[in-house]
């Protein structure tokens, strides 16, 4: 037996972008024309081929009675509970054999039903004509209105319209959609992201009556010299453009040079305009701004911009690609009020109302093309599409449904040929014609390593060191290549704990003005709402091929909870910096920002001694243009302030609501030491006392033959000893692909997960109990010796630990510290970094200052279970009924199961808790990096393993 193509489902593998479609043009939603949404419940019946079932679904009067229901907008495999197929996850493989563009002969295949009446309201169908808008179809699909075919479409996250006014009726239209989950364009589609077929965007029908405009182009450009703007709207259709706000009123093709607020990201001024051609009225909303290359700098408005950016797939864990408005707009709000000023559209054009939300609310964006062939990597790019000629009729498709789609919104200054496709004669096709239709606006593309196609240089996930050659143009390359300026289009990989190392990218992007800015990867989690698993990844769906956990690498989890990772961009992307030397009397305020002053903002200051407010009030700061600072003196310390460790707090707050957060959201923050701390003191005047196999002092008690403390006054606890595991992070695994040191990797093989403690001697001194050990992995002659020391005042209890390597150690170490159990904890109270998780590279948003929380909110709901919720810089801490003061400061985690349990979890839903709270006091973590995907924590936040000495005062708290 031998499958084939039929003549019926040939379209399915061929190159071309279809047939039957209207030619591309700009999106927009009239004032007056009628249209009719065709979102809802459609009849849907899944086939195993292309070919499996005839069309005569799609003749009028056919009987899907017995078909299931899906909702339209959405993917099938995400409806079924299961049974119409489930999620595929890889990142750049294909799921099917690569021999373009064939396809497998297994190919879910969604027939879709819908029957539909006119509206009232719809005009008579003799006056003008209708379109029948598809915003997104996965991956290509085949449409009939009242059994009559009107074309076939592949470019899923593309607009196609089809010319439908003579096969409309009143009553009883029968709309039916083909869709084939695997089609040629599915080589054109390798995006990182999961395979979800379905009709997973709106459906519309729109009236077009006589003389309606088509397509237009609004040119709407500044002058920064002179604060003019000149507006120009080039329309299919003529007709008359107005600006009421602007006394502009012009016939298209005409333009007006008038006085302006320009549009930015940060002051996105749209001006409310109207196209009205003879048969409709169009609203048009303008913003006036300038995009160009000049001086080697992307500038906007003669200005060079910073980007302060983020990849944004499309994501909801329920609905897959299927968003609604009020997540678009939840994402447009979160990302505005973590001061994210940039969005890459990671990797397709996104659902066009994102784009009317980034013009209202003030984004930049790129807006990249739906192209992606990343699986040729697997054959060195051999017969990569983007380079052979028969495809390029495909790509141009994409290019122009973009470019068509999107080009009036002021927020899009880049376009982006796609990712990850090497290079090729289609995408330099692609570039000239993007650069010859648009000649308002840049283009990208990283895999043009020699930027012969693009306006600037691009990279991902580049070390720090690279970047800083790339910003002193020590990176050589080609002469147009040096000449250009650079953006990390993808860095800072946001998977699992981390990303860490974002504050020495920051440094060094606002050192070098080369340096333009960067896209944290990613957004938000993709993982997927499931029953028993709380939010699946690849591979949970039993898929044949696929990437885990790769999928969850946003600063969003897949709820929309921020993540640490997005606090601490917020922080380190903050568009004021407040800062000062200790003790000198003054706040350095410098205004970070390219276009705004410092107007919006109002400025407090609070004074704390350890962590409470004493006395707080509005600090001064002049207005400051983008780029300048100015020293603001601090009032004169409170007289009544009680002594202690002291700061001064420093906010920047919105002076008054905005559109995107209320008034008094913090923009951005300092601290500034006032009173160093004093570090606790304890005289050792208890004396060790054995009796009967124990041994007391103070308020501990201990097992004689073991050393082990076994309560602290009415407190049992599991006995405290030196830990040197966590449960490796994503980022400590690296990328299977990275070729720098996993140190993941090497600690498991040297056995770092499973030491053993070796008692040497238990010794009871005049004022202290000695216990030494030895804490070494099988197998290797790595050791720490390792000396508990503990002295008593009576009422307290102090441990000095002191550890000294012994052996070769070539690796650092996970962490460095104790682990110790208590039978009950709850609350949590601290004073030190807060109030989330911090470490050694991820630590800028962490604030000093008094905290509270619970065993259980001080945990990290990533995805794939991981080290997390590490509180750093804490001076003390009380919980389970025991205060805990560090010297020097320490790293505090708790939590209801071991690291080894939360090392095993693939899942949140693996961890249950184990009766005890484990409790973890660090003395140093090592970094975090980005090495899922990019360069590992920095030299400096390594966590060598050297001798170390420190110690905590544990007392029974009141
Ligand atoms: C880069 C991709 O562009 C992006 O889609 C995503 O896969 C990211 O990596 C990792 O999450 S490609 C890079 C691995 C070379």
């Amino acid at each position: 037996m031998s499958f084939r193509t039929t003549a019926e489902t040939a379209y399915v593998e061929d190159v071309s972008p279809g047939s039957g479609a209207l030619p591309p043009r700009a999106w927009y939603a009239s004032s007056d024309a009628t249209s009719l949404s065709l979102n809802g419940r459609w009849r849907f019946r899944l086939s195993r081929t292309a070919d499996a079932e005839d069309d005569s679904f799609a003749a009028e009067g056919y009987d899907a009675g017995d078909w299931a229901e899906v909702s339209v907008p959405g993917h099938w495999v995400l409806q079924g509970n299961g049974v119409l197929g489930s999620p595929i996850y890889t990142n750049h493989l294909y799921p099917f054999p690569v021999d373009p563009p064939r396809v497998p002969t297994e190919n879910p295949t969604g027939d879709h039903l819908r029957i539909f009446d006119l509206p009232a309201d719809w005009p008579d169908l003799a006056e003008g004509g209708a379109v029948l808008r598809f915003d997104g179809v996965e991956s290509c699909a085949r449409v009939w209105l009242n059994g009559t075919e009107i074309g076939e479409f592949k470019g899923s996250r593309l607009p196609h319209e089809f010319a439908v006014g003579s096969l409309l009726k009143t009553v009883d239209n029968v709309l039916a959609v083909r869709v084939h989950q695997w089609s040629a364009g599915s080589y054109l589609e390798d995006q990182d992201q999961w395979w979800l077929p379905g009709i997973f965007r709106d459906v519309t029908l729109l009236h077009r009556p006589a003389g309606a405009a088509a397509d237009f182009f609004v040119h709407a450009s500044y002058d920064h010299l002179s604060g003019t703007g000149t507006l120009r709207v080039d329309s299919d259709v003529p007709g008359r453009v107005t600006v009421p706000d602007l006394g502009i009123a012009l016939a298209t093709g005409e333009s007006a040079t008038v006085p302006v607020q320009p549009w930015s990201a940060e002051v996105p001024r749209l001006y409310a305009g109207e196209l009205a051609t003879e048969g409709e009225r169009v609203p048009l909303r303008i913003g006036f701004r300038t995009v160009e290359l000049s001086d080697g700098l992307i500038k906007v408005n003669g200005r060079r911009v910073l980007f302060k950016g983020v990849n944004r797939h499309e994501w909801h864990p329920e609905r897959g690609r299927a968003l609604d408005l009020d997540t678009m707009r939840e994402d447009v709000l979160l990302m505005k009020r973590h001061n994210i000023n940039a969005v890459r559209t990671s990797h397709y054009p996104p659902h066009p109302a994102f784009l009317d939300l980034c013009d209202e609310y003030g984004l930049w964006v790129i807006d990249e093309c739906d192209l992606e062939t990343h699986g040729f990597t697997e054959q060195g790019w051999r017969d990569n599409p983007v380079d052979d000629d028969r495809w390029t009729p495909a790509l141009l498709d994409r290019a122009s449904r973009m470019v068509e789609r999107d080009k009036n919104h002021p927020s899009v200054v880049i376009w982006s040929l796609g990712n990850e496709a090497g290079t090729g004669r289609g995408l330099t096709a692609m570039a000239e014609w993007i650069h010859d239709r648009d000649t308002s606006r840049l283009v990208h593309y990283e895999g043009d390593i020699d930027c012969r196609d693009t306006d600037m240089y691009s990279r991902m996930y580049a070390s720090h060191a690279e970047v800083e050659r790339i910003g002193r143009h020590l990176d050589g390359g080609t002469r147009r290549r040096r000449e250009l300026p650079f953006v990390l289009c993808e860095y800072a990989h946001a998977m699992g704990n981390g990303p860490g190392g974002l504050a020495d990218y920051q440094r060094l992007f606002e050192a070098h003005e080369r340096l333009q800015g960067a896209f944290v990867w990613e957004w938000i989690d993709h993982g997927i709402a499931h029953p028993e698993l709380g939010y699946a990844y690849g591979g949970d769906f039993g898929e044949e091929l696929h990437d885990g956990n790769f999928v969850c690498d946003g600063l969003l989890f897949p709820d929309r909870q921020p993540s640490p990772g997005l606090v601490e961009f917020k922080k380190v992307i903050e568009p004021v910096g407040i800062g000062g030397t200790p003790g000198d009397g003054t706040v350095r305020i410098t205004n970070k920002q390219d276009f705004a002053g410092l107007s919006a903002l109002s400025f407090s200051w609070s004074y704390e001694v350890e962590g409470e407010p004493v006395e707080s009030g509005t600090l001064t700061v002049p207005e400051l243009a983008p780029g300048e600072s100015a020293e603001v003196k601090l009032p004169a310390p409170p007289a009544a302030a009680p002594t202690g460790e002291a700061h001064w707090t420093l906010r920047a707050v919105l002076a008054a609501e905005t559109p995107w957060a209320p008034k008094g959201h913090i923009v951005a923050w300092g601290q500034v030491l006032a009173s160093p701390r004093r570090v606790p003191s304890l005289a050792p005047t208890a004396r060790p006392v054995s009796d009967a196999g124990v041994i007391t002092l103070g308020p501990g008690t201990f097992d004689a033959r073991t050393g082990a403390l076994t309560a602290i006054g009415a407190v049992p606890v599991t006995a405290p000893r030196l830990d040197v595991w966590r449960a490796t992070t994503d980022n400590d695994d690296g990328a299977a692909w990275q070729t720098d040191t996993r140190y993941g990797l090497l600690w498991r093989q040297l056995g770092l997960h499973r030491m053993r403690h070796r008692l040497d001697a238990v010794e009871a001194g005049e004022h202290a109990l000695t216990v030494r050990t030895r804490v070494a992995p099988a197998a290797a002659e790595v050791g720490l010796s390792t000396v508990y020391r503990w002295t008593s005042d009576g009422d307290s209890l102090r441990l000095t630990v002191c550890t000294t390597p012994e052996g070769d150690w070539t690796v650092p170490l996970p962490r460095l510290g104790i682990r110790f159990g208590l039978s009950a904890a709850d609350e949590v109270r601290w004073f030190g970094g807060g109030p989330g998780e911090a470490y050694a590279d991820s630590r800028m948003a962490s604030t000093v200052g008094r905290w509270q929380s619970t065993v259980d909110g001080m945990q990290t709901p990533y995805v794939r279970p991981q080290e997390n919720g590490a509180r750093i810089d804490v001076r003390w801490a009380e919980l389970g009924g025991l205060r805990i003061e560090g010297d020097p400061e320490f790293l505090l985690t708790a939590r209801r199961w071991t690291t080894e349990q939360l090392d095993a979890a693939a899942h949140r839903t693996d961890l249950t808790p184990d009766g005890t709270v484990w409790v973890n006091l660090d003395h140093g973590q090592h970094g975090i990096g980005s090495q899922s995907c990019g360069p590992g924590p920095l030299p400096q936040y390594h966590l060598r393993a050297e001798p170390a000495e420190f110690s905590f005062v544990f007392s029974p708290a009141d």
